[in-house]
């Protein structure tokens, strides 16, 4: 979610369409912390990491991967801040093991990574490289075989170009692609690796990487919008539908990033009420009421368009065995007259704690969409799949004693349990991230790790969080100070 939200308000206004504008609103919530009741997790709640493919894994040439979107673009001159690439990142490609065993130190039962499509179906359809599938296999049973739960994020935002090329997600063919590309994977690793993720964040690719043009594919034409999210939301449908004719007895989620969306000046700006809720329908509700609800809002159904074929509906809305849900921080925006869509980021209010991004923490924000899902969504299965803090934007090297990490998960694990007492079916919760790694179009000056990663050695260093969070898996008991 980062540069999802700092690009999106260095742009200032985002160029929709009218379509965007709407009324209501999310209302601003004073108390940022709250205090449950019980500090206690139960035993079988799940703890782990969660990183992505592209992030990570380096070896971008090794043994038949496609090209990734991601590697066009990062190597744009000016697309990445540091003019750094992933393909060395943190050499999980080759170290894998050595990422299983700092897992494995910290107690932590599940792991969630991603595929990379282009590593297993190199130019997106037809050819399966069995290379690309046997480094899957050797990552999930090196796993499994250290009590190790594997958690498979199957797209993380790195489409394989040659879809690109024919229009990627803005082409209805991509979601029959992914379908595809889902039936393999369940066919080969099935038999061992049960929980699947099928999208991660979709609405901050569509939006960055459609509209605004800050992230792969690069491309900023409002027109793409609504036909991309469609295709996105549709892949996921047909996936969900490839992964359980490949083996019956998968559980199988998808990753939502979830923001509330607060007007500026809160009650006292009505004026910017219809903002919140344009961006509201775009980054949270195109992507839960079609998954969730088998509908979309009127104002994104608008932007779709003729991309809506009949029974679409119905192949998106399937069964989904849990939720993930991202959480960082809320969104602020205003009306802003000069943009088509009228609606521009703001700042969080005066006095806000704020993130390395300038974003408000706000671990009330966690409990708010949790609630959301309890109430309006029919209360799924939830797992928290990202959640957690970055150093201040640096090129120096990572801060290892970070107590500001550890305050930031404490507090949003304080808000995860006031939700689960509440009622939210929460049952586990993934630190973004286990090595600092290659932050997209940041690259390595943010860094979100509990283990940093020394590039010019590869050297690995746990910090303070590492320590913090192998204890509270261990113990289950959230502590109430650092
Ligand atoms: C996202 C992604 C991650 C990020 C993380 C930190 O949300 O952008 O899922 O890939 O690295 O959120 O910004």
């Amino acid at each position: 979610m980062s540069e999802f939200q700092i690009n999106r308000r260095a742009l200032g206004g985002l160029a929709l369409g009218a379509t965007a504008l709407g009324l209501g609103a999310c209302e601003p919530t004073a108390k940022t912390d709250l205090q449950p009741a019980s500090r206690q997790f139960p035993k079988d709640f799940v703890w782990g990491v969660a990183s992505a493919a592209f992030q990570i894994e380096g070896s971008q040439q090794a043994d038949g991967r496609g090209k990734s979107i991601w590697d066009t673009f990062e190597r744009i001159p000016g697309k990445i801040i540091d003019g750094s690439t992933a393909s060395i990142a943190t050499d999980s490609y080759n170290r894998f093991g050595e990422d299983i065993d700092l897992i494995k130190a910290a107690g932590l039962g599940a792991y969630r990574f991603s595929m990379s499509w282009p590593r297993i179906v190199p130019t997106g359809q037809g050819a399966v490289n069995a290379a690309g599938l046997d480094y899957y296999e050797r990552l999930v049973d090196g796993l499994l075989a250290k009590d190790i739960v594997p958690y498979a994020t199957l797209y993380h935002w790195d489409l394989p170009q040659a879809l690109q090329d024919k229009g990627g997600w803005a082409n209805r063919d991509t979601a029959l692609r992914l379908a595809d590309y889902a039936s393999v994977i369940g066919q080969r690793l099935g038999d061992r690796l049960k929980r699947f993720i099928v999208l991660n964040e979709a609405a901050a690719q569509s939006i960055l990487g459609h509209l605004l043009g800050m992230h792969a594919p690069g491309l900023k034409d409002p027109a793409l919008l609504g036909p991309v999210i469609h295709h996105m939301n549709l892949g996921q449908g047909l996936a969900i539908q490839a992964l359980r004719a490949s083996q019956s007895d998968l559980s199988i989620g998808t990753t939502f990033a979830l923001q509330p969306v607060r007007a500026s000046g809160g009650d006292l700006a009505v004026w910017n009420r219809p903002a919140a809720e344009g961006l509201d329908a775009l980054s949270n509700r195109a992507w839960l009421d079609p998954a969730l609800k088998g509908t979309y809002p009127k104002r994104v159904s608008d932007l779709i368009g003729k991309a809506l074929m009949d029974g679409d509906m119905a192949t998106i809305h399937q069964p989904i065995d849990f939720a993930g849900v991202n959480y960082y921080a809320p969104a602020y925006v205003k009306l802003d007259l000069s943009s088509p869509s009228k609606i521009a980021l703001a700042k969080p209010p005066k006095g806000s704690e704020l993130d390395a991004f300038g974003r408000h923490i706000d671990p009330s924000g966690l409990a708010e969409v949790l609630g959301w899902l309890r109430k309006d969504y029919g209360n799924p299965q939830v797992m928290i799949t990202e959640n957690g803090c970055s150093d201040p934007f640096s090129s120096k090297p990572a801060i290892i004693k970070d107590t500001f990490r550890i305050t930031y998960i404490r507090r949003h694990l304080e808000a995860a349990l006031t939700a689960k007492a509440a009622g939210s079916a929460l049952n586990g919760y993934f630190v973004w991230t286990l090595l600092d790694n290659f932050e997209w179009a940041l690259g390595y000056t943010s860094k979100f790790g509990l283990v940093a990663h020394d590039r010019a050695t590869g050297v690995r260093t746990l910090k303070d969080s590492f320590g913090w969070v192998a204890s509270l898996a261990k113990s289950g008991t959230l502590p109430s100070r650092p």
